[in-house]
């Protein structure tokens, strides 16, 4: 299974395919577009937001609400194209310029003046591009609305099979709310999202819109910290016995993709480097009704890159948003003189839109990583040799006398 998106953030829409989606699948659009409003919501958004009201469009794929196996095709309308079109014109206006910016254009919105932090600079290099709006219409974060409505088709066939995948904002810049503990069911987390800042801690929220309100007031932007679980994943998705197989490496990689994301833990992540091997590990017990399990999960559900039938825990941190109203210091290119970064209109923090983004990668991942192991073509077959495998683990662990 995979997918491809595309669209620039002031383009005329985002489409997205996925290709590989096993037939019989319920597409649920309410779910779908509740994913995109979450995305859209948390404090300190910018004014986009206000503008856009994302609800997904399906262009192929489905039949009467359900998938027929052959390509899904997604799309999604930017409103705010109308007040772009001179800029983004996709032929008119820079057919006619011949590729050259002119400067008697007032219409036209050129960046010359790259955003320290954002792509502008490596991007133009990259591509050669003079107008590094270029660049920045296919790297602004807008993209990942689409990311989420793909995330949310997996979440559905996630969901069939008992996998529920939930996210929460655990940092604002220097604010953090208090830990949640690995063993917190998802049903809980989902509690977060009616919040300011999809966080579990009121108090810490309260300091946090300060936080942001002085943010703003500086000219500035915050970063911050989400967590993403994973529950009722089975053991045994990904694999040990090769790098690119492992799904570790694979579900941080996803979230390492999201815009803005620095560092990406699992478990204990690197407070585990400072620990004894006694204090990092999961002790293997047996629990009250003899069954085979774990003293606590500080693996975050992975070992050798192998789902081990815990709670998957995965953490991601992300930097402010480089696009600051008190610009950093850049370089034109046009005229090769010093001069403020360009300022853009932007987010003071999207961590709370991050949190969902990450939701829909981790769900991406998690199907793929399940297709890899019970894959098929219908939902029936699928659900067969996912059925299967249940048996036979229950049998590995001698467990094969509890009714299924
Ligand atoms: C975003 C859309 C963008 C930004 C933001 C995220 O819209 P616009 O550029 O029209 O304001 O609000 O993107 C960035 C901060 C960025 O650096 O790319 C969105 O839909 O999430």
């Amino acid at each position: 299974m995979r997918f491809l998106t595309a669209g620039e953030s002031h383009g005329p829409a985002l489409t997205g395919i996925i290709e590989g989606l096993p037939a019989g699948l319920v597409i649920n659009k309410k779910y779908i577009n509740q994913q995109l409003a979450r995305r859209q919501g948390g404090y300190g958004r910018g004014k986009r937001m206000s503008i856009e009201k994302d609800s997904i469009n399906f262009l192929s794929g489905v039949r009467f609400a359900k998938t027929t196996g052959s390509p899904l095709a997604m799309l999604l309308e930017n409103k705010d194209w109308s007040n772009w079109e001179d800029t983004m014109s996709l032929f008119n206006k820079d057919e006619e310029e011949k590729g050259a910016m002119k400067e008697n254009r007032r219409d036209i919105r050129y960046i010359t003046a790259p955003r320290p932090g954002h792509a502008d600079l490596p991007g133009g290099l990259k591509y050669l591009h003079r107008d590094l709006r270029n660049v920045l219409e296919r790297a602004s974060a807008r993209e990942t609305a689409m990311r989420v409505a793909v995330g949310a088709v997996a979440s559905l066939f996630l969901e069939y099979f008992g996998i529920k995948v939930a996210s929460f904002v655990n940092a604002i810049g220097s604010i953090k709310a208090a830990p949640v503990p690995p063993e917190w069911n998802s049903e809980q987390i989902i509690g977060a999202r009616g919040s300011l800042f999809y966080s579990l801690d009121q108090e810490a929220e309260t300091l946090m819109v300060e936080h942001i309100d002085y943010a703003k007031a500086e000219g500035s932007s915050l970063g911050g910290i989400f967590e993403v679980h994973a529950e009722g994943v089975p053991a045994g998705l990904g694999s040990h016995v090769h790098w690119d197989r492992r799904l570790d490496g694979r579900l941080t990689g996803a979230l390492m993709s999201i815009p803005g994301i620095k560092g990406v833990e699992i478990g204990l992540g690197f407070e585990a480097a400072a620990r004894q091997g006694s204090e990092a590990h999961d002790e293997i017990v047996l629990d009250e009704k003899g069954q085979i399990s774990r003293a606590n999960n500080r693996a975050g559900g992975l070992e050798g890159g192998i789902t081990n039938g815990q709670t998957l825990v995965l953490r991601a941190a992300m930097k402010p948003i480089p696009t600051l109203r008190k610009p950093l210091a850049s370089v034109d290119l046009a005229t090769r003189s010093t001069c403020s970064a360009s300022v853009e209109r932007s987010d003071i923090c999207a961590v709370p839109a991050a949190s969902v983004v990450g939701e829909a990668v981790i769900s991406w991942e998690l199907a793929r990583a399940f297709l890899d192991k019970f894959s098929g073509d219908s939902m029936e077959e699928i659900r067969e040799k996912y059925h299967n495998y249940q048996l036979m683990v229950k049998k590995y662990l001698g467990e094969d006398h509890v009714k299924n």
